[in-house]
């Protein structure tokens, strides 16, 4: 009875666990549904390298099987010591060779692929983009366009896009699972891989090297928009007036407001390099706030009042003035309406599947 327990209590914990884990399949958050390069070569090599272990489970355990039924000691047989054998060169070479044989089946095409995902030869015909990884948010700097913008970014869909990461103070990693493989991103060595989304959408990106603690917070999006779109997104981006006055009073106070507690200290506004914190260029366009809210006004109020719990460990904390509830409010009015293109993110989601 006893035995029976502890088993069904193992089953009810694994299916709990199953249930938990199911949950944890995001859309376009998964390396099991490729929707690009990267991920696709990954994916083949994955099904490739599981195949042949299955094979090998499968005959493993045929012979076991056989070993187990054919030889075991049967009712009334006397004690004895099989006939020992040793030094069957035939046997040997064969089980030398086999595992040889599979191990260059998995090799070649992983060394092929490595080569091929690692290639920098075409880098210069296509869009580069200068990606900086902080601690916790990302800055992309699309290099000869004047664009700088942070957590989004925009690709135009089919096409390959060259990443050149580095990263202004410890080490990350930059991961948009349904898209291509990680790649760290280091203070001291820029790295560079490209990117190819296959079809349009908005696809979820993630840190994946612990570098502190709000790490799983660093999230960002690649927002895979057609050709036209992505020129349109370009043309709009380059042409931000950053003193162009907001349309609204309260907006107007918001930006005055943002400008006296010393937010323009650390955050720019059209194409200035500045980095030490994200670009806020079209933050009324970005899919999250600072990677993780949802954008709503009162998100964006508590994240001004209080970013520090939110984001722990963040760089924002205690360095500007403290705010009340009606000065956040106002200079998210401001903040909000900063939306300079029409191309968004919903241009990409609506042809989501
Ligand atoms: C010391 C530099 C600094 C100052 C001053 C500062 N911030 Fe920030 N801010 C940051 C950093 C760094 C982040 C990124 C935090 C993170 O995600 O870890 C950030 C994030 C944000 C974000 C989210 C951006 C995004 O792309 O999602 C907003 C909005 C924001 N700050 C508004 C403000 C406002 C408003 C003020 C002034 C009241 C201000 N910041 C002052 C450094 C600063
Ligand atoms: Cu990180």
């Amino acid at each position: 009875m006893k035995g029976w327990m502890g088993k069904s209590r193992i089953f009810f914990l694994l299916s709990l666990l199953a249930l938990l884990l199911a949950g944890c399949g995001k859309e376009n958050l998964s390396a099991l549904k490729p929707e690009g390069y990267g991920a696709e070569t990954s994916m083949d090599l994955i099904i490739l390298t599981a195949v042949i272990m299955l094979f090998v489970f499968a005959v493993v355990l045929l012979v076991y099987t056989i070993v187990l039924v054919r030889f075991r000691k049967k009712k009334g047989d006397k004690e004895f010591v099989p006939k020992q054998v040793e030094g069957n060169k035939t046997l040997e070479t064969i089980w030398t060779i086999i595992p040889i044989v599979l191990l260059l089946i998995i090799a070649v095409p992983t060394v092929i692929a490595t080569f091929d995902l690692a290639d920098k030869s075409q880098a210069e015909e296509h869009l580069n983009v200068e990606v900086t990884g902080n601690q916790y948010w990302w800055h992309f700097n699309y290099e000869g366009k004047k664009i700088q913008t942070s957590q989004d970014l925009y690709i135009p869909v089919g096409e390959k896009v060259y990443l050149n990461m580095k990263s202004s103070d410890v080490i990350h990693s930059f991961w948009v699972p349904s898209i291509s493989g990680k790649m760290d991103v280091n203070p001291t060595n820029v790295n560079t891989m490209f990117i190819k989304a296959n079809e349009e959408g908005v696809y979820y990106g993630k840190c994946a090297e612990l570098c502190g603690p709000s790490h799983s917070l660093m999230d960002f999006k690649v927002i895979a928009v057609s050709q036209e779109e992505f020129d349109q997104w370009v043309n709009d981006m380059q042409n931000v007036d950053p003193k162009a006055k907001p349309g609204s009073t309260v907006a107007q106070e918001g930006k005055t407001l943002f400008q006296e507690n010393n937010c323009m200290g650390c955050h720019a506004i059209g194409s200035s390099p500045a980095q030490v914190a994200p670009n806020l260029t079209n933050f009324g366009d970005r899919t999250k706030i600072a990677g993780v809210l949802e954008p709503t006004k009162e998100n964006l109020v508590k994240w001004i009042m209080d970013p520090e719990s939110i984001k722990e460990g963040n760089k924002m904390t205690g360095k500007y003035p403290d705010v009340s509830k009606e000065e956040a409010g106002k200079i998210a009015e401001y903040l909000m309406q900063l939306q300079p293109s029409d191309i968004t993110p919903e241009d990409a989601k609506e042809n989501n599947k």
